[in-house]
């Protein structure tokens, strides 16, 4: 038998007493919690772990108006796989699409760094479509139909002041029906006008959940390397409305100071995955801890 098999049907037990909760308890209650945070202990998954995960479904559950047990627990899944944060591949992560939803206030590079990605992706002969959900500003559809073109990816994209959600919808209704190894979101960034934003992508979260409950599978928040610790308080705010799975630090190659991605991983505990060190399509970098230390303090020699 192998692994998984044993791992599955070792757990028959707790998954038929979660299902029995699902089945008959189709409201999502207090008890609903219970059994489910009993059901992770008696998995293994230990007690403050338990109760994180069941605090982190309470507040998605409240979050985004979630009444029904099945949807909860489909989200409960999500919750439990992005603790385990290694898994960071499509084809680990199924059913498709991958989903990554890219976030950011204005010019940070949210835009570009999604073309950047969009290219990695491509590069990996993976089929990509790009959703443009940064409806609000001008021109904000075209420029990420241009990167679509760039990169040889499937695109879609409505009118300017089109509900972003929507335009989410159209996305997944795409990947789906083209099979799509990966969707990547843009969004418009107004972190001035808090209430709008957190509306927007509790919609859009909504959207995604319905349509695949696995999804988002990464919620990357995009700052601005230049603009210090500025970047915290973005990260700050951003995080409060929603989960942020990675970081990605832009414009490297534009400041002297790049600690803030320290800062950022201290501060959070969540990783910065990408860097972006210039406008180009391959200015692009999976983040290397130890070559990003080498590259701000490598040549520094004290005894000079
Ligand atoms: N030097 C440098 N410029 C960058 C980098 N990433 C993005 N830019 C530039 O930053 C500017 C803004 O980038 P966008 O991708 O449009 O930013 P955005 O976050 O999508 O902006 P809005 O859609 O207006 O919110 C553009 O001129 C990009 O070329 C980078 O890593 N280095
Ligand atoms: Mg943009």
């Amino acid at each position: 038998m192998n692994l998984f098999a044993r791992l599955k049907e070792g757990l028959t037990k707790t998954r038929n007493q979660i299902a029995a909760i699902v089945e008959h308890d189709k409201v999502v209650s207090d008890d609903f919690y219970e059994s489910l945070e009993d059901a992770l202990i008696t998995a293994d998954v230990g007690a403050d772990l338990a109760l994180e995960v069941v605090e982190e479904l309470r507040r998605e559950v409240e979050q985004y108006e979630i009444t029904s047990c099945k949807e909860a627990y489909g989200i409960m899944k999500r919750i439990l796989a992005h603790h385990l944060l290694i898994v960071k591949d499509p084809d680990d992560f199924p059913p498709k699409p991958w989903t990554i939803l890219v976030i950011g206030v204005n010019g940070v590079g949210k835009t570009t760094t999604i073309g950047k990605i969009a290219n990695e992706y491509r590069q990996l002969k993976r089929s990509v479509v790009l959703a443009a959900a940064d409806t609000f500003r001008a021109g904000a559809t075209e420029q990420l139909r241009i990167w679509s073109d760039r990169t040889g990816s499937d695109f879609v994209g409505q009118h300017e002041g089109a509900d972003a959600a929507s335009v989410v919808f159209d996305g997944m209704e795409a990947a789906k029906g083209r099979g799509h190894d990966v969707m990547i979101i843009d969004t418009a960034g107004r972190l001035h006008n808090k209430k709008n934003l957190m509306t927007e992508l509790d919609k859009i979260v909504r959207v995604l959940q319905k349509s695949n409950p696995w999804t988002p599978n990464e919620v990357l928040l995009v700052l601005d390397g230049t603009t210090g610790q500025n970047a915290i308080k973005q990260a700050e705010a951003f995080n409060e409305i929603i989960k942020v799975t990675g970081f990605v630090v832009t414009k490297l190659d534009g400041t002297a100071k790049g600690g803030v991605a320290i800062a950022l991983t201290k501060k959070f505990g969540i990783p910065v995955r990408k860097i972006g060190v210039g406008e180009g399509i391959d200015d692009l970098q999976d983040f290397d801890p130890v070559a990003y230390v080498e590259a701000m303090f490598g040549d520094f020699d004290p005894t000079a």
